[in-house]
């Protein structure tokens, strides 16, 4: 069976659905520290779990025989700012108890998501190789990146098998992020749709790498479900799809609805964004494990204009 920590959070909502509808609902538990959209909650086995509680994780992994864990919950770039030591115990703690259990041989595959929040302002930032200087300047990125390297030692030293993504910013509907730099790209459609105006809190030409969540998702199960052999890097895959300042969007979004306008006063989370990659090349995860993207900005967008517009309506 499979668990998932963090399911109630933005991709483990729509990941939870996703394998449940893959693999069957009552093979995949769905944990968080709280109770998550209804759409989850009454879709498979669900428990609540602290990603910090190493006796809880365990007996979860042996009351339903688990063998495969997403480990999804974190805390994101933003929020971990404010709340240094937390973010980095529950970064931290939550993999090293889910390697554990790898190395331990209680469970025999795991997916944990890394971010391109794990390269800094040093990094060259087009088109940011697989493979460069990685000085991440942030909490959550200096968070993300020791995780990759404890993956990748877990996998040399006891051959756990780890699977991983740095995931760009993720653009969905159904569950709200919390807490990161890229929520913007989110935020614009619902007050786009509700005011007819947004004021972003990054500058005009914060250009930053960004995907749909069906991308983000199918990528997830693609790398999971790979032959372990294909899978030649084990600290974390760059992974893109498209790349857009707040501007373009806003462009995009005037498509649509020809009224919209946005007006910028950036703040801390500016400076996030000025340390992060415009574009990333994701070449590594297409020849190794076939990688493809769908959505592009055009379809993102109105798909997007399309569920956030419904969602309001339901909510009216
Ligand atoms: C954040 N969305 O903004 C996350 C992320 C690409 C960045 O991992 O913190």
């Amino acid at each position: 069976r499979i668990l998932i920590i963090g399911a109630c959070g933005q991709i483990g909502t729509e990941l939870t659905l996703k394998l449940r509808e893959i693999h069957g609902k009552d093979q995949v538990i769905a944990s968080d520290i709280r109770e998550g959209a209804e759409e989850l909650m009454q879709s498979g086995p669900f428990e609540i779990l602290n990603a910090t509680d190493e006796i809880h994780i365990k007996e979860i992994v042996d009351k339903y025989e688990i063998k495969e864990v997403y480990l999804m919950a974190a805390m994101l770039s933003a929020t971990a700012e404010k709340a240094p030591m937390k973010a980095w115990d529950l970064n931290m703690d939550s993999l090293f108890h889910i390697l554990n259990l790898a190395k331990d041989g209680k469970i025999d595959k795991i997916f944990w998501p890394s971010s391109i929040a794990v390269f800094g302002p040093t990094t060259p930032k087009d088109q940011t190789p697989q493979t460069t200087v990685m000085e991440p300047t942030t909490v959550y990125g200096i968070s993300k990146q020791t995780g990759e390297r404890w993956c990748e030692y877990y996998f040399n030293k006891f051959g756990v098998d780890i699977r991983s993504i740095r995931y760009p910013g993720i653009i969905s509907y159904k569950t709200l992020p919390g807490g990161g730099t890229t929520d913007y790209a989110i935020e614009i459609f619902h007050e786009a749709l509700r005011n007819g105006e947004y004021t972003s809190f990054l500058d005009r030409d914060a250009a930053l790498p960004m995907m749909y969540m069906d991308d983000a998702i199918n990528a997830t199960v693609k790398i999971m479900e790979a032959p372990a052999d294909e899978i030649k890097v084990r600290s974390s895959y760059n992974l893109a799809a498209i790349s857009f300042t707040p501007e373009i969007l806003a462009e995009e979004i005037k498509k649509h609805l020809a009224d919209f306008t946005i007006k910028y006063d950036p703040d801390f989370r500016q400076k996030i964004a000025e340390s992060w990659p415009s574009s990333i090349d994701d070449n590594a995860a297409r020849n190794d494990w076939g990688w493809e993207h769908e959505f592009d900005l055009d379809k993102m967008t109105s798909t997007m204009l399309e569920g956030v517009g419904k969602t309001l309506k339901e909510n009216a």
